[in-house]
């Protein structure tokens, strides 16, 4: 780059910041185009909404098989109940990434160039147990910035009811800005399901108290779980050349340093290293 090219480019680099949900017009204008405009402003206030019709029921059914057949490949115990890593697997799931109300949310959400963190899908039969309450910014210490970090949405492909294992919300708490405590997750104070036909999106903001309620009738529930989250975290250089025989015999920190240790960067098929979760969210809050 020329010295004059380097300069402009500096001149352009703005030095402010948009207030959350502050949407330049042209997103603006996409939400409103969307019809997403009540949504997003659910989002705002209450952490959390479902965006009904968000494809044709036609593709979600689609989408419904191909989360079944791609569980199905899943090693080890979760086969049949969950698949990780899915782009690149159905062109389907491409299709859902790219889906117009889908990259407005995230803009809305995660700005631009925010990245796509997880997809994983998840079946859950008669008798699958509740997940806790929790906040998905799991990996970041609170107080939580005030501008969404990280923005999770459920395809839902059968329909969300409180028997049927809805996701469970606690609306508004998102304004803590922090994770529940022990008591607040056993209490579940103010907790009430994401009610929703199949066809529709429930998406929250990451520092809003969800978990899930327990499925208790026949049949299973099939959800698409879409994880994006902000471009600003990853490291300046990239060190992934730097290989497993690169780093014996040194000290562990440098492994460290290079994330190596923790569970990011490192799903398979068979989902995230289960075993690394617990320590990765203990060291980022402590
Ligand atoms: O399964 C659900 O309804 C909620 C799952 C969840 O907590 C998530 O995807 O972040
Ligand atoms: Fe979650």
């Amino acid at each position: 780059m020329s010295e004059a090219k380097v300069a402009e480019t500096r001149a352009e680099v703005p030095t402010s910041s948009r207030a959350p949900f502050d949407l330049r017009d042209d997103l603006a204008a996409r939400v409103a185009a969307l019809g997403l405009r009540a949504n997003v402003d659910q989002l705002r206030d209450e952490g959390y909404t479902a965006v009904r019709d968000v494809a044709t029921p036609a593709f979600t059914a689609r989408l419904r098989e191909t989360c079944q057949r791609l569980a199905q490949e899943t090693p080890g115990g979760a086969r049949g109940y969950a698949a990780a890593m899915l782009l690149g697997r159905d062109p389907i799931i491409e299709e859902v990434v790219l889906n117009p109300k889908i990259q407005a949310l995230v803009e809305v959400m995660c700005g631009r160039g925010a990245m796509l963190s997880q997809l994983v899908a998840s079946i859950r039969p008669k008798g699958a147990a509740e997940l806790r309450l929790h906040a998905d910014q799991n990996w970041f210490p609170a107080p939580f910035p005030e501008h969404n970090q990280l923005f999770t949405m459920c395809w839902v492909m059968d329909e969300f009811t409180e028997a049927g294992g809805a996701t469970k919300v606690i609306p508004r708490t998102h304004v803590h800005r922090r994770h529940p405590s022990r008591d607040e997750i056993a209490e579940q104070k103010g907790a009430i399901p994401i009610t929703c036909p199949a066809n529709s999106l429930v998406c929250w903001d990451g520092s809003v108290w969800h978990g899930n309620y327990p499925r208790t009738i026949d049949g299973e529930r099939v959800v698409l779980h879409i994880t994006f989250g902000r471009l600003a975290l990853r490291p300046v250089e990239d060190y992934s050349h730097l290989d497993e025989a690169w780093l014996v015999g040194k000290p562990a920190a440098l492994a460290t340093m290079l994330g190596r240790d923790d569970f990011l960067g490192k799903s398979g098929p068979g989902g995230p290293d289960y075993f690394k979760i617990p320590k990765t969210f203990d060291w980022a809050k402590n």
